[in-house]
């Protein structure tokens, strides 16, 4: 059959268009979707989610599952680093999708839509992929940027969402990786950066059907297309990564959700969610808050804030590294060890996994639950206090927890109760 090798007249008639700038843009989507992946795999694990009542409920979470593993609690600084790069280049990476769509629209056009059964397959893996990269960068930005939007949880979306992309967009370099070599070999790069608009001439039309019939004159070279994909990415590096790499950067990150200057002093740092907002009323968290504290073993007691305090007191140096990537530098947390109140309930010796609920009765986010790795870490606290201060009631007065490495949601504020060794998570919740 004869495959047209030009595009019909029509629109789409840019004579920067065609199989060698395709590529480029490919090629760098190349390098970065398989770290976005794998950096989200690694979060989705971050997020406890065989125990966890906040997130997936698929029962052994199927096949895609099967790589699961007990996220650890060192280095402490890990899921700031992951999930930093996760978001960071997610949104880095926008301008380039964009410019890759652009680049093969023409082609999501072409008549007939289906000329083989080969052909229908070629575009089912389209759809799925195009489909799924739009799913995948629209469902993660939403959730940096204006919270849980979403019908039903974000993290099975996100999570079974990538499984998609990531499946078309092997099968899409499987079928086009000889095209793209043969592309990428057409142009010598550094020619073509040299290569002002007075020179620029289309692509020779071979097969690809990406190089217009009727191309119009050149208003932009390619140096200089590639030129405002790199700067438009490079601005949203610079708008964005401050809220995750902290120092004189967070001054420019601009698109930060929690603020650049989140207020001085002890508890001058993001606060995801405010007191108010979580429905968390003062005399909930006033003289007549008590946390209890209930084991395996069937022992429980009843602690006041005083009573907390009499408790040995430790300090640990930790992050809070939310899964939307901002994070905060180390703040110095002060209170009790998990593992100390453990013990008090007859969980001495190898203390299990705890189940935490806060004083939240209602919204997102009220209860967690922590494996035993994270329990029995020394640097796991019910913090009363942080850089030296009680806590303010934003950041979790008069008790929360902090556990090192853990994704942000974990280090549940305003905490209640602690059940160790609980196994009903999912009925508790
Ligand atoms: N009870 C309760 N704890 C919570 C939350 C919440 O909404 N309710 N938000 C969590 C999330 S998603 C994050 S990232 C951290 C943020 O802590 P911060 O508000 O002190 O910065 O708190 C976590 N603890
Ligand atoms: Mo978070």
């Amino acid at each position: 059959m004869k495959v047209p090798s030009r595009l019909p007249a029509g629109p789409w008639r840019s004579p920067l268009r065609g199989p060698w700038l395709t590529s480029v843009f490919g090629l760098v989507l190349l390098l970065g979707i398989p770290l976005l992946f794998v950096t989200g795999l690694l979060s989705y694990a971050a997020y406890n989610p065989g125990l966890s009542p906040l997130n997936d409920k698929t029962p052994g979470k199927g096949l895609l599952g099967l790589y699961l593993f007990s996220w650890p609690t060192h280095p402490y600084w890990l899921y700031r680093l992951t999930q930093g790069i996760h978001v960071t280049l997610g949104v880095v990476l926008v301008p380039v999708l964009l410019a890759k769509l652009w680049s093969v629209v023409p082609k999501l056009f072409t008549l007939p839509p289906v000329r083989s059964p080969g052909h229908a397959l070629d575009r089912l893996s389209l759809l799925l992929l195009v489909g799924g990269g739009i799913f995948e960068f629209v469902t993660g930005l939403l959730n940096v940027q204006l919270d849980y939007v979403f019908p039903g949880s974000f993290y099975p979306l996100h999570f079974y969402g990538a499984w998609v992309f990531v499946g078309a967009v092997l099968a899409h370099v499987a079928l086009r990786m000889p095209q793209v070599v043969r592309a990428l070999r057409s142009r010598d790069f550094r020619a073509e950066l040299r290569t002002p608009t007075s020179r620029t001439k289309p692509e020779p039309a071979a097969e690809s059907g990406l190089v217009s019939t009727h191309p119009a004159e050149p208003t932009m070279s390619r140096r200089g297309a590639l030129g405002m994909v790199g700067l438009g990415s490079f601005v949203l590096f610079l708008v964005t990564a401050g809220q995750s790499i902290g120092g004189p950067l967070r001054a420019t990150a601009l698109l930060a959700p929690h603020g650049r200057q989140p207020g001085d002093g002890p508890n001058g740092f993001p606060v995801n969610k405010p007191a108010a907002t979580a429905h968390v009323r003062p005399q909930d968290i006033g003289e007549n808050w008590r946390l209890t504290v209930r084991g395996a073993t069937g022992q429980s007691v009843t602690l006041t804030l005083d009573q907390l305090r009499r408790l040995p007191q430790h300090g640990s140096a930790l992050p809070i590294a939310c899964v939307e990537g901002w994070s905060t530098e180390n703040q110095h947390w002060q209170g009790v060890r998990l593992r100390d109140l453990a013990a008090l309930v007859g969980h001495a010796i190898d203390p299990p996994g705890v189940f935490v609920e806060s004083v939240q009765l209602a919204g997102s986010f009220r209860a967690v639950a922590l494996r035993a790795n994270q329990v029995r870490d020394g640097r796991s606290l019910l913090a009363l206090r942080v850089n030296g201060a009680e806590l303010s009631p934003d950041h979790g007065r008069p008790a929360r927890i902090v556990v090192p490495d853990a994704p942000g949601v974990m280090n549940t504020k305003w905490v209640r109760q602690l059940t160790f060794g609980a196994t009903d998570f999912e009925e508790r919740a």
